[in-house]
């Protein structure tokens, strides 16, 4: 008798996934699974997006990482509600990871619940955690080659947020090549520039705009 392991681990996942779709919807909040390489700046992106989206909406997030608090205590630091998942190795969240943190916050008041994934660009594009879209956030300094070596998570993502601008002088990457080998892999993703760099932020107002635009609200809920 062949058991599908593989296949029964992807029907429970879809399972949870669908029950915190549902919760999402009952609850008016739109989701995102932020994914991408360890340190290609996902944190900090988040830190500076909810700079720019203080008081406009309300924001939740979920946080990924193998080990500690540490990205969790960042957002907090924020003054947005968060609730951290250590994988113990996983290398990336499933949806029942996420189905269990979601009665730790107050859903009913939330717009936006943003779920920073663990770092790694392979495994996360796989899994659907409920959200509404993936969006994925690459250094420039990962290299040009990256979205054609690693073309799955741009198949999966909505948007791509292409980080650390700031260093594009010093790194020798082709940006506008690299951004027409991601069109090339998926045409309708919407690319973002962006610095994260404290003292030289550009582009985080315009992903931060899109988040608004896609949450579908422009102010905070009573
Ligand atoms: N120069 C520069 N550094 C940045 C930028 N964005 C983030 N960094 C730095 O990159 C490093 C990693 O940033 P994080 O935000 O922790 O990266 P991450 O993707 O959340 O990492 P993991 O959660 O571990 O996967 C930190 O030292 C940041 O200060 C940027 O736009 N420019
Ligand atoms: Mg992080």
């Amino acid at each position: 008798m062949k058991i599908d392991i593989m296949q029964d681990m992807m029907n429970t996942n879809l399972h949870y996934a669908a029950e915190n779709k549902a919760a999402f919807a009952a609850n008016g909040i739109y989701a995102v699974n932020v994914l991408g390489s360890p340190g290609a700046g996902k944190t900090t992106l988040l830190e500076t997006t909810f700079h720019y989206l203080q008081g406009k909406i309300k924001s939740a997030v979920v946080e990924g990482d193998l080990a500690t608090a540490r990205d969790a205590a960042r957002i907090a630091a924020c003054g947005v509600p968060v609730i951290q998942i250590n994988t113990e190795g996983g290398c990336h969240l499933d949806a029942k990871m996420v189905a269990k943190t979601l009665g730790g916050f107050d859903l009913p008041k939330l717009d936006l619940m943003v779920i920073e994934n663990v770092g790694n660009l392979v495994c996360p594009a796989a899994y659907d955690l409920g959200e509404h879209e993936k969006i994925l956030v690459m250094s420039l300094t990962e290299g040009g080659d990256k979205p054609a070596k690693y073309p799955t998570a741009f198949l999966a993502a909505a948007a791509v947020v292409l980080n650390k601008f700031d260093l594009l002088p010093y790194i020798g990457v082709d940006a506008e090549k690299m951004k027409k080998e991601i069109l090339d892999i998926n045409p309708q993703i919407k690319i973002f520039e962006t610095s994260c760099r404290e003292g030289q932020v550009f582009g985080v107002d315009k992903f931060a705009e899109y988040l608004l635009q896609k949450a579908g609200k422009n102010s905070a809920k009573a």
